[in-house]
């Protein structure tokens, strides 16, 4: 039995009259490092906090049985008698209004619905579509019952959005009868919570269904797996609220998606520069057509081929072939100088308007807008200055950066001390660049980084999506309650005494944190 489960079993009793038939846990993560790269195909290092989220599921009784409607070569639920509804609870009715649902996978969120109800119809419509694809009956004809428990704070860069997607799609599943795998559970939850805005890349979905307790996970892609990495000894890491609250999801149009479509953009016109500099250089072959009638040594570039470039992990072995054929021989022999280089030469304008992305393309930007999801023609019909160069440099050094972070852990040469304190400064590294190239920190992120250095955290930096939420800190445990008094005191204090942070709110906001498990699933 895990933490909140009988109590959230007599709640459920309570609301609806009836038991749960299951109960999922799907717990919050917080990332060490490796971030904004999951969308753009690179492995990220999170871990699973204690703090989840809970979903409580039952038919509603009172209708005949559930029947199985076949979902074998449809994803669509069929509907004999009257709508089939969903109603939906949560113990913290005051935060998260209740109501409910309209069941069927192509249903939208009623106007006046509240606004948390969309994880839950995105879990809904993903479990729909992975159920149609294994051809697997979707029960309809009884109206389900759901409640849901969360302690993940939201907004926070802790994964409160993805706890519940897990927890309500786990639940449905296991009403359903569906038999799925994490991973599979990995794959439809990162998918369908894109239907809520925010195009991510699945590092919070997965580590919520595939974490382990007392290690880190590299989070890998394409396809989603999960490898446990083993923290120094006397290592503890702090998470510290920065009290500016970061929802990614509130507009289409959102800063959040504004840098998948920049990534995007840089990756597609990295492809093609490098595909006519290599057709008049000789150096990787082939232009941008007649792809089909390619020679073998052009096969391995197909690639290449920008516009079918979605992430920039597929653009960077060409890169790096790129720059060794350079002339003269490029001094730096590392990869990432090597990057870095390459992107500078290819990318050199401080930013890009659409209009001059679709030039260098060759295209028009209507004909470079229908190659992107709706979500990223919102971001780019804003008209914001694209900075291309920037993002591509953050990706590129802070997927180098999560490599290191797992080397050094694993390095038997290195002892405890020496690992804790160059972890700390791959973290600080990974701040900066955060800040400095892909501006997604905040004036108050920045604040309780710095106060954190100066309570001797041997590294800091923001963990999320940024733009507010959280900071992550590292420190020898011995260090830990010191240094948390002494961010308390520097950073809470001010908002404690202004009246913006109750005292009990606190230890919301500043804890200590250890690697927990991932998601389960009790039958009741
Ligand atoms: P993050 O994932 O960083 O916490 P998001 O903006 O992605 O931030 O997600 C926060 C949103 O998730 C909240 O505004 C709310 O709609 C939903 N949410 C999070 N926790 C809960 C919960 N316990 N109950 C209901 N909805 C929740
Ligand atoms: P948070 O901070 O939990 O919204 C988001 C994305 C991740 C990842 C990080 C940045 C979602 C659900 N999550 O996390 O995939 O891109 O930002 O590293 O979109
Ligand atoms: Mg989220």
């Amino acid at each position: 039995m895990f933490p909140h489960q009988q109590q959230l079993a007599d709640q459920f009793q309570q609301q609806y009259g009836c038991p749960p038939v299951a109960i999922a846990r799907a717990p919050g993560r917080v990332n060490l490092i490796g971030e904004h790269i999951d969308y753009m195909g690179y492995g990220v290092m999170p871990m699973a906090i204690t703090q989840s989220c809970h979903a409580a599921i039952a038919w509603e009784p009172g209708r005949a049985g559930a029947q199985a409607a076949s979902g074998a070569g449809s994803s669509h639920c069929q509907h004999t008698q009257q709508q089939q509804v969903m109603r939906i609870a949560n113990v913290q009715q005051q935060l998260y209004p209740s109501g409910q649902l309209e069941l069927h996978p192509s249903s939208q969120l009623a106007p006046d619905s509240p606004g948390w109800f969309r994880y839950i119809l995105a879990a809904y419509k993903g479990c729909c579509e992975f159920a149609g694809a294994q051809q697997q009956p979707i029960p309809s004809s009884s109206n389900i019952l759901l409640l849901v428990q969360g302690d993940v704070p939201p907004g926070g860069g802790l994964s409160s959005s993805s706890a519940l997607v897990v927890a309500a799609a786990l639940a449905l599943l296991a009403l359903w009868g569906v038999p799925a795998s994490p991973a599979q559970v990995a794959e439809l939850t990162c998918s369908c919570e894109r239907y809520v805005g925010t195009q991510g890349g699945g590092m919070d979905q997965a580590v919520s269904l595939m974490a382990q307790p007392g290690v880190a996970m590299h989070v890998e892609f394409n396809p989603v797996r999960a490898s446990p990495v083993c923290l120094p000894e006397g290592a503890a890491f702090v998470v510290a609220n920065c009290l500016a609250a970061s929802h990614k999801a509130e507009t289409a149009a959102s800063r959040f998606n504004l840098r998948v479509l920049e990534c995007r953009l840089a990756g597609m016109l990295l492809a093609k520069l490098l595909s006519a500099h290599s057709t008049a250089t000789g150096t990787t072959g082939g232009s941008d057509h007649a792809r089909s009638s390619s020679s073998s040594s052009e096969d391995s570039c197909r690639w290449l081929y920008w516009r079918a470039v979605k992430v920039l992990k597929a653009v960077e072995a060409a890169l790096l072939k790129f720059a060794a054929a350079q002339q003269p021989p490029l001094a730096a022999t590392q990869a990432q100088a090597q990057l870095q280089w390459a992107v500078e030469q290819l990318l050199p304008q401080a930013s890009y308007t659409l209009q001059q992305v679709a030039e260098l393309l060759g295209c028009c930007p209507s004909e470079l807008l229908a190659l992107l999801p709706p979500a990223l023609q919102a971001a780019a019909a804003c008209g914001l200055a694209l900075r291309l160069q920037q993002r591509a440099l953050h990706v590129f050094s802070e997927s180098q950066r999560v490599l290191q972070f797992a080397q050094v852990c694993a390095d038997a040469s290195l002892s405890d001390a020496a690992k804790l304190s160059q972890l700390g400064s791959l973290m600080d590294a990974s701040h900066a660049s955060c800040a400095g190239l892909y501006e997604c920190s905040c004036a108050e992120l920045d604040a309780l980084v710095g106060a954190a250095r100066a309570a001797g955290a041997l590294g800091a930096r923001l963990t999320g999506a940024g733009w507010g939420g959280c900071v992550v800190a590292l420190l020898p445990a011995a260090g830990a309650p010191a240094f948390m008094q002494q961010v308390a005191q520097q950073f809470y204090e001010p908002a404690l005494a202004a009246g913006k942070l109750a005292r009990e709110q606190l230890q919301a906001c500043l804890f200590m944190t250890v690697p927990a498990g991932g998601a389960e699933v009790a039958l009741q």
